[in-house]
């Protein structure tokens, strides 16, 4: 009697890591699909940055006749600002993208304020600022800061933003700052390349604004890349 009891008073140590496994699974299967609920939103919310920069930028074009130039000094020549020279040569396109849409002239700003104000979506990795006379030029607030911000996608990267006109002139020049410090290189050649409709031969409208997605690696608009644009793989 006495060694029955105590037999059945425990589990046996198979039955324990049998049910160590069964665990060990339910938990597997509850972080992918918690993974996967999680990838899902932030490729949502990727999307629906990248909605609301479109209505923004569809808002300047209206008032200026042209998108948002893809480099600092276009954008110069654009509101006749003297000195809007590149400080580097990184993040090029986001950032006269955004300081175009900030600029109070014409009707502006452009920049959807709920954005702008949204510090975890706006960065400055790459640390540079723009001159004080620039500001006026725009038609900043005083006391606006001179930052050359990025809008920056939910895993930390800036967009990607180039005007078609380069695109089409073969001068996209740019490298993008990603969060793990690495510094990609965005070539006139791959855009002509890359965001050309395989079919149709049409570029994007206007400009391509993008975000690496996920894997943090440009694909131009391919892979798992959200863009401004109807994919053309699916
Ligand atoms: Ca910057
Ligand atoms: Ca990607």
């Amino acid at each position: 009697m006495a060694t029955r009891r105590t037999r059945r008073a425990g589990f046996t140590l198979i039955e324990l890591m049998i049910v160590i496994g069964i665990i060990l699974l339910l938990v597997g299967v509850l972080v992918v699909s918690f993974g996967g609920v999680f990838a899902k939103r932030d490729n949502a919310r990727a999307a629906a940055t990248i909605a609301t920069l479109q209505s923004n930028l569809s808002g300047f074009e209206n008032r200026w006749g042209v998108y948002p130039p893809g480099t600092l000094q276009q954008l110069g020549e654009l509101v006749r600002a003297v000195n809007l020279l590149e400080v580097n040569d990184t993040n090029r396109g986001i950032e006269a993208m955004i300081l175009a849409l900030r600029a109070r002239r014409e009707g502006g700003p452009y920049l959807d304020q709920n954005l702008f104000g949204d510090s975890s979506r706006m960065g400055n990795m790459d640390n540079d600022t723009f001159m004080a006379d620039a500001a006026a030029a725009l038609d900043l607030p005083d006391g606006a800061s001179l930052d050359l911000f990025e809008l920056l996608d939910p895993w930390g990267n800036p967009f990607i933003y180039v005007n078609i006109n380069d695109v089409r002139a073969g001068t996209v020049a740019d490298r993008v700052t990603l969060h793990t410090g690495e510094v990609i290189e965005i070539t006139a050649q791959e855009c002509q390349a890359r965001l050309r409709h395989p079919v149709t031969g049409e570029y994007p409208v206007g400009y391509a604004l993008w975000s690496v997605g996920e894997n943090g690696i440009n694909e131009y608009g391919g892979g798992d890349d959200i863009t401004s644009w109807p994919k053309y793989e699916k």
